[in-house]
C-alpha cells in the first residue's frame, strides 16, 4: 500500500480505538448519573467502534502491510447534561466523518481501488453514525429541561440492541 495510505489506516486504528474509549468514558459517566438506559447506549456504541478499528487492523493485514498501534489519549471522565453528551458524540462523530473522507480522499489520488471500495463501507457507516447521534439530539432538544422527558428518553436509549442502528 502507498506509505501515506498505511500511515493513516494505522492512524485510523488509533482513531477508532479512541472512539470506543470516548464511548466507554460517557457510558461510565452516564451510569454515575443515574441514566442507566444512555449508559447501555454507550456500552453498544463501544463495541461498534471496537469492530471499527478491528475492520482497519484486519485490512492493513490482508494487505500484507504492517500494523502499528499508536498511543491512546485518556477521555474526559465528565460530560455534562445527556443532552451535552449527545452533542459531544455528534461532534466526535463529525471529526471521524473528516477522517474518512480524507483517507477516500488519499485512496483515490494513489489510485488504490480496493482501498477505496474498503473505505466507501466507512463512507456510508458515517452517514449513520452521525444520523443515530443527531436523533437522540433532536429528542433530547425537544423535551428541553423536563425531567419526565428525559426519563423517558433514558428508557428508549436502553433497549438498543447490539448490531441494530437505532437509539
Ligand atoms: Fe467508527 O464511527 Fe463512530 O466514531
Amino acid at each position: 500500500m502507498d506509505k501515506t495510505l498505511l500511515k493513516e489506516m494505522n492512524k485510523q486504528i488509533q482513531e477508532e480505538l479512541y472512539s470506543a474509549y470516548l464511548y466507554l468514558a460517557m457510558s461510565a459517566y452516564l451510569e454515575g448519573e443515574a441514566l442507566p438506559g444512555a449508559a447501555h447506549w454507550m456500552q453498544l456504541q463501544q463495541q461498534e467502534e471496537t469492530m471499527h478499528g478491528m475492520k482497519f487492523f484486519n485490512y492493513i493485514q490482508s494487505r500484507g502491510d504492517k500494523v502499528e498501534l499508536l498511543e491512546l489519549e485518556k477521555p474526559p471522565k465528565a460530560f455534562g447534561e445527556l443532552v451535552d453528551v449527545f452533542k459531544a458524540s455528534l461532534e466526535h462523530e463529525q471529526h471521524i466523518t473528516a477522517r474518512i473522507n480524507t483517507l477516500y480522499e488519499l485512496a483515490v489520488k494513489v489510485k488504490d481501488y480496493s482501498a477505496q471500495t474498503f473505505l466507501s463501507w466507512f463512507v456510508d457507516e458515517q452517514v449513520e453514525e452521525e444520523g443515530n447521534a443527531q436523533g437522540v439530539l433532536d429528542k433530547l432538544e425537544k423535551v428541553g429541561d423536563s425531567k419526565e422527558g428525559a426519563f423517558f428518553i433514558d428508557n428508549e436509549l436502553g433497549k438498543r440492541v447490539a448490531g441494530g442502528t437505532e437509539e
